[in-house]
C-alpha cells in the first residue's frame, strides 16, 4: 500500500508522538537488544515512517527481545558524527547516502556518478542486481553491514536563491551547498562552482544566512525539510540519484542471535521495497506543492551539463579513481560514460 502525502503526514505525527521520547521504560527494560536507529531526516520522510513500522513489527515477531528506537532528524549527531558512532558501536543502526559514505567506503559513492541513471527503471536493475552487490561488499569490508535493499533519496536536482540554472556556465562561482561528499564536491567544482560541504542538519540555516545560495537534493527533500523557505529557483537538473544504505554496526548485528537477525533482515527489506513505493507515489507531487509554495521551477537540457563535466575530465578522474572493476559495474549497467 503506497502512501499519499496526507496520510504521511498523519502517520508521522502518529510515529513521532511514539518516538518523541524514545521509551527507556518497561520496554526497553524487557528487550534482551535495545538497538538505536539514526537517520538524518525528519520524521515526516517515508524512511522514518517505514522505517519506525518495521522496528514495531521486529518488536512484535520477536517476542520483544529487539527494541529498535529512531532518532529521526539528526538528533544524534551530524552526518559525519553519526557515522563515527555507527563505526564505534555506539548507534547500532544508520540510514546513510553512499555520497557521504564514501568518505569512509570510496567506492560506495559509485552510483552517484553524475547523469548515470536515466530513470528509476535504470537505478533499480543497478541496485537490486550486481552493481548494489559489489557496493555492499565494499561495505561490509569497512566492517558495516549494508541490508540487501537500498532505500530510496531520489534524483538530485539543484535549487536557488539568486537565479535558475539554465546552462552549466549558471554554475560558475555559485555558492552552493553540498552534503559531506567527495563525489559532488567534485562534480560542481568541474562546474565551476563554489561548493560547500555542510551537514543535512545544518543545510537549513546555511540557505537561510546566505552561507551559500544554493543546494542540491531531490524535490523530497527540499520539501521535507522546508528549503521552499529560503529558496526561490529549483532547477531539475536531475544530475545524480542517490539512496541510503540502512547499515548495522557489524558486532552488533553479529550479536542478535540468526532467528532474530532473519526477523529483522525480513521486515527491514520489506520497509525499503514500501518506501520506494511512496517515493514513486509523492515524487508526482512534490513539484506541485512546491510552486504552490512559490518555487520557479525550469528543466535545463542534460547533454550540456554532461559535456562540461567530460571536458573538465570528471568522468575520466572517477573512472580513475574507482578503478576498472567498478567503473565496469557500474557500465554494465549504464553503458559507456564520459
Ligand atoms: O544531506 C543531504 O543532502 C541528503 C539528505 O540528501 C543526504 O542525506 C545525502
Amino acid at each position: 500500500m503506497t502512501i499519499t502525502r496526507r496520510r504521511l503526514i498523519q502517520t508521522a505525527a502518529l510515529s513521532a508522538s511514539a518516538t518523541a521520547m524514545p521509551f527507556l521504560g518497561a520496554r526497553a527494560q524487557t528487550a534482551e537488544f535495545t538497538y538505536k536507529f539514526a537517520t538524518n531526516l525528519p520524521m515526516t520522510h517515508p524512511v522514518n515512517i517505514r522505517g519506525k513500522q518495521a522496528a514495531d513489527k521486529i518488536r512484535e515477531e520477536t517476542g520483544g527481545r529487539l527494541d529498535i528506537q529512531l532518532f529521526p532528524s539528526g538528533q544524534l549527531g551530524s552526518d559525519t558524527d553519526m557515522l563515527s558512532q555507527l563505526r564505534s558501536g555506539g548507534i547500532e543502526f544508520f540510514t546513510l547516502s553512499g555520497l557521504i559514505l564514501s568518505t569512509l567506503v570510496p567506492n560506495a559513492s559509485l552510483y552517484g556518478v553524475g547523469f548515470a541513471f536515466p530513470d528509476y527503471d535504470a537505478v533499480w536493475r543497478a541496485m537490486d542486481g550486481d552493481l548494489g552487490a559489489y557496493i555492499r561488499g565494499q561495505i561490509g569490508k569497512a566492517n558495516l553491514v549494508a541490508m540487501d535493499k537500498i532505500w530510496d533519496n531520489g534524483f538530485r536536482q539543484t535549487t536557488t536563491s539568486v537565479k535558475p540554472i539554465n546552462s552549466p556556465d549558471d554554475f560558475k562561482g555559485l555558492k552552493i551547498r553540498v552534503p559531506v561528499s567527495p563525489m559532488l564536491t567534485s562534480m560542481f567544482k568541474a562546474f565551476d562552482a563554489a561548493p560547500a560541504s555542510i551537514n543535512a542538519s545544518e543545510m537549513y540555516t546555511a540557505l537561510q544566512t546566505k552561507v551559500v545560495d544554493a543546494h542540491e537534493n531531490p524535490l523530497s527533500v527540499v520539501s521535507l525539510f522546508k528549503l521552499y523557505e529560503v529558496q526561490k529557483y529549483c532547477s531539475l537538473t536531475n544530475h545524480s540519484w542517490d539512496g541510503f544504505w540502512f547499515l548495522a554496526n557489524r558486532r552488533a548485528w553479529e550479536r542478535l542471535p540468526a532467528s532474530v537477525r532473519d526477523i529483522a533482515t525480513k521486515h527491514l527489506d520489506a520497509a525499503a521495497a514500501q518506501e520506494r513505493a511512496d517515493m514513486a507515489a509523492l515524487n508526482s507531487g512534490f513539484q506541485q506543492e512546491l510552486v504552490g509554495k512559490g518555487m520557479v521551477f525550469n528543466s535545463p537540457k542534460t547533454e550540456p551539463f554532461k559535456e562540461k563535466l567530460q571536458k573538465a575530465g570528471y568522468y575520466s578522474e572517477w573512472k580513475g579513481k574507482f578503478g576498472d572493476e567498478a567503473w565496469a559495474a557500474l557500465e554494465r549497467y549504464t553503458g559507456k560514460l564520459g
